[in-house]
């Protein structure tokens, strides 16, 4: 089983990544900013409460957050493995999802994070924002989730390098350079480990 976890800034291409990744190595995509926009469309309990943060630019609470993954990860039968993509986004979720694991008997391989700088961030968020419409891509809300992510979920890179798991990389390029670069760290995890 391989467990990954994506991480970065809003638009540093985790999404876009993690789709690559899915296709290459059989993983089940755990996209927690997907799954509650299922559950806005979707006009569940969560999903109402999810939304008042999320047009704002704030982290949905923790709790709402660590139960629905749980849930989620439960209801996969037989993965080859996760990847995490937008979770976790605190300590507190990073140490909920290291105890889920543990129970489950497995944990965390890699945490792949991309590094973008925020001016290039901001491009492309606005750019989404005109072609797909999503609503938290407008300057104010995108200019708020930046320094959400830096107050928030900065401290989580911390965690995953005192566990060793923390794996930096270059996120300006092409999409395919990108993603030559990720599968270069993979696999030379996975010829030393797995
Ligand atoms: P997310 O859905 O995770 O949104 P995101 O951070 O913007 O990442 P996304 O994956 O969509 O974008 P990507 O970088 O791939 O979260 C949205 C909101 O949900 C949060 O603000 C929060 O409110 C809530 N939420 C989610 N998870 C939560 C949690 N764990 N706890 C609490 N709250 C949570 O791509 C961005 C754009 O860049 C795309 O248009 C893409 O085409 C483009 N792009 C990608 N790679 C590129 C490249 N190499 N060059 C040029 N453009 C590129």
């Amino acid at each position: 089983m391989l467990n990954l976890v994506i991480f970065g800034p809003p638009g540093s291409g985790k999404g876009t990544q993690s789709e690559k990744l899915i296709e290459r190595y059989g993983l089940v995509h755990m996209s927690t900013g997907d799954i509650l926009r299922a559950e806005m469309a979707a006009h569940t309990e969560l999903g109402k409460k999810a939304q008042a943060y999320m047009e704002k630019g704030e982290l949905v609470p923790d709790a709402d957050v660590i139960e629905m993954v749980a849930r989620k990860i439960d209801q996969t039968k037989d993965p080859q493995g996760f990847i995490f993509d937008g979770f976790p986004r605190t300590t507190a979720q990073a140490r909920s999802l290291r105890n889920m694991l543990t129970e489950r008997d497995t944990r965390i391989d890699l945490v792949i994070s991309l590094e973008v700088p925020e001016e290039e961030l901001v491009k492309r968020l606005l750019k989404r924002g005109q072609e797909a419409g999503r609503q938290d891509d407008e300057i104010g809300v995108i200019r708020n989730r930046i320094e959400v992510y830096k107050q928030m979920t900065t401290p989580v890179i911390d965690f995953y390098k005192k566990m060793r798991k923390y794996v930096p990389v270059e996120g300006v390029g092409t999409i395919d350079e990108i993603f030559e670069r990720i599968v270069n760290r993979i696999e030379h995890y996975i010829s030393f480990t797995l």
